[in-house]
């Protein structure tokens, strides 16, 4: 499958005119999703500087136009951007006078100005005001007029001797810009003390914009608990690499982690425990929507769910009338799935949904409920679909849609409803099908995603249901060829799963997203032409120091050529 993909993304040799021709076309047009890169493939360690001038590989340098503007650069930034390009000029140095300027009235770039200047504040020492509108000499501005073509979430980086100026059409855009403007600096502006520059900018200009609209990272806070500053902390570091989807799992059958005001007992109860035992824990409604409230901040959306049917062990612990036998079971605090269900013929039932989905709904300013779906064992077939029907229209009647795991394929899906694929070892039939009737899917197959499989036979922590998942496996593959008649098309997009059985807080969720998950989203945000294997491993290795100067702990990959 590999073998053919690559094939059919070859990407055509051109002569050096159409060569110039094309390089304009990009230059002014919307940057559409799969065309030109841009950036050379490469195969070799590349020197450590943030940027280094290159030629196409198959286009000899003595036949460039002699008029070419610029050159395509490899940038040190995960994920590649759609075309970098040096400027031929020197770079930026930030002095101690630097500003950031907002060129827009509107109080997000005011915002996005401030969380730039928080960034590089603390390493830098400088005071880095935020001005509204002024000069632009020694100063780092921020525009919200970009081309329409660089659509919600792209953006335009130009680094000149005197400016920076970063472009974008929404302000989601200019906060991934900034990222890009953060990976280009030294990884030592990521420490928080103060530290010696010089804290230079390579010239270069950069348009860019995500191939993927869902660039997603889950994570499961109900087999242990993740305190406000732990998935807060998880929200920087997927902001990092430009995610844009905060999935989090709040209910299973060891715990139930959101406090809804109808059913107290649900947190309370339900929430009082977690995998092994422990003291486990809820967020109130003030704390979820402080989570809520950092990720808008970061351009991220938080998509809750609760799983039903099955997965619900913590529920029925909670209130005994959920049970068909009116009794409650006792907490559980094991790993195993598949053995718990609501009952499905009580109205109790659905009025507890209708309560939970509507005080979810109410919480998020995003579009999805996730609905869960997954390994509901116990419940016969044509019962599961009628029930995942049924829950699919509670949440459209709440104003939202619904994405369920690839097992809700199997009944009747609404138009807007999305599936899951996750599942690596079943049939994906139902998926297709899905796909092919309209409905969009989000790809997280479990042999390349799924960020609590184990690494190799040696890893501490994780699972190993789905194989080993070595760092290659989460990178090397795309979302638009993963499965037969699932084309890039039907793809809503890609996230990657951090399910907590083995994981008891953050460092833990770190040292298996790291160096994982930097992969998944490029997968998720750079087109598949700009993506290899060898280049990336080299700009990978070079993350290293800046999770060492933001403390993340991270699983030295034998595959990835590590500096010192
Ligand atoms: C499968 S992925 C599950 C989860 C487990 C995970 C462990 C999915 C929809 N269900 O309940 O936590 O495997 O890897």
């Amino acid at each position: 499958m590999k073998r053919r993909a690559r094939r059919r993304l070859a990407r055509p040799r051109f002569g050096p005119a159409t060569k110039l021709v094309l390089t304009l076309v990009l230059a002014v047009s919307t940057l559409a999703a799969c065309g030109e890169t841009g950036r050379p493939r490469h195969s070799q360690a590349a020197p450590s500087t943030s940027a280094v001038p290159t030629t196409r590989p198959d286009v000899p340098t003595t036949r460039e136009p002699p008029m070419q503007p610029s050159k395509p650069v490899d940038l040190r930034v995960i994920p590649a951007p759609v075309s970098a390009r040096s400027n031929g000029v020197a770079g930026f140095t930030l002095e101690p006078t630097a500003r950031i300027v907002t060129q827009t009235g509107s109080p997000e770039v005011g915002r996005i100005g401030r969380y730039l200047a928080g960034i590089l504040r603390p390493s830098t020492g400088y005071d880095l005001p935020v001005v509204s509108g002024g000069g632009t000499d020694q100063a780092i501005v921020l525009r919200l007029d970009g081309d329409p073509g660089l659509g919600a979430e792209g953006y335009r980086l130009e680094v000149s001797a005197a400016t920076v100026t970063l472009q974008a059409h929404g302000p989601a855009g200019l906060f991934h810009g900034v990222q890009t403007l953060r990976q280009l600096l030294p990884a030592s502006v990521e420490r928080s003390g103060v530290q010696r520059g010089p804290w230079r900018l390579p010239a270069v200009r950069v348009e860019d914009r995500p191939r993927f609209a869902w660039r997603g990272a889950a994570l499961d806070v109900a087999r242990h608990f993740f305190t406000v500053a732990e998935v807060k902390r998880y929200i920087d570091l997927i902001s990092l690499y430009k995610l844009n989807t905060l999935h989090l799992h709040l209910t299973d059958d060891q715990g139930w982690r959101i406090a809804i005001d109808g059913w107290p007992r649900l947190a309370t109860h339900g929430g009082s425990t977690q995998v092994g035992g422990g003291r486990g824990g809820y967020y109130t409604k003030k704390d979820y929507q402080s989570i809520v409230g950092y990720a808008r901040d970061r351009y991220v959306t938080v998509v809750p769910e609760v799983d039903v049917p099955g997965h619900v062990n913590a529920a029925l612990a909670s209130y005994p009338q959920l049970n068909c036998n009116g009794r409650a079971p006792e907490l559980y605090t094991g790993t195993h799935v598949g053995f718990t269900s609501l009952c499905l013929r009580k109205a109790v039932t659905y009025r507890f949904l209708d309560d939970v989905l509507g005080e979810l709904a109410a919480l998020t300013p995003g579009p999805y409920l996730h609905i869960g779906g997954d390994e509901a064992d116990t419940v016969p077939e044509d019962q599961y679909a009628k029930f995942m029907e049924r829950v699919q229209r509670m949440v459209e009647a709440h104003g939202k849609h619904a994405i369920g795991w690839q097992e809700a394929a199997k009944g009747t899906l609404l138009d807007a409803s999305v599936v899951q694929y996750w599942d690596t070892r079943s049939s994906p039939a139902a998926v297709r099908r899905a796909a092919q009737q309209g409905n969009k899917v989000v790809m997280s197959p479990a042999s390349k995603v799924y960020l609590d499989m184990k690494y190799d036979a040696h890893t501490r922590l994780g699972l190993e249901w789905a194989g080993h998942v070595e760092v290659r496996d989460a990178y090397d593959w795309d979302p638009g060829t993963l499965l037969d008649g699932v084309d890039a098309g039907h793809v809503l997009g890609v996230e990657a799963q951090l399910w907590s059985e083995t994981l008891e807080g953050i460092s833990d969720a770190e040292r298996m997203a790291f160096p994982r998950l930097p992969g998944v989203a490029e997968v998720g945000w750079s087109t598949a032409s700009s993506r290899d294997w060898e280049g990336y491993r080299h700009r990978l290795a070079e993350q290293a120091p800046r999770w060492a100067a933001m403390g993340v702990s991270y699983h030295r990959s034998p595959q990835v050529p590590w500096a010192g």
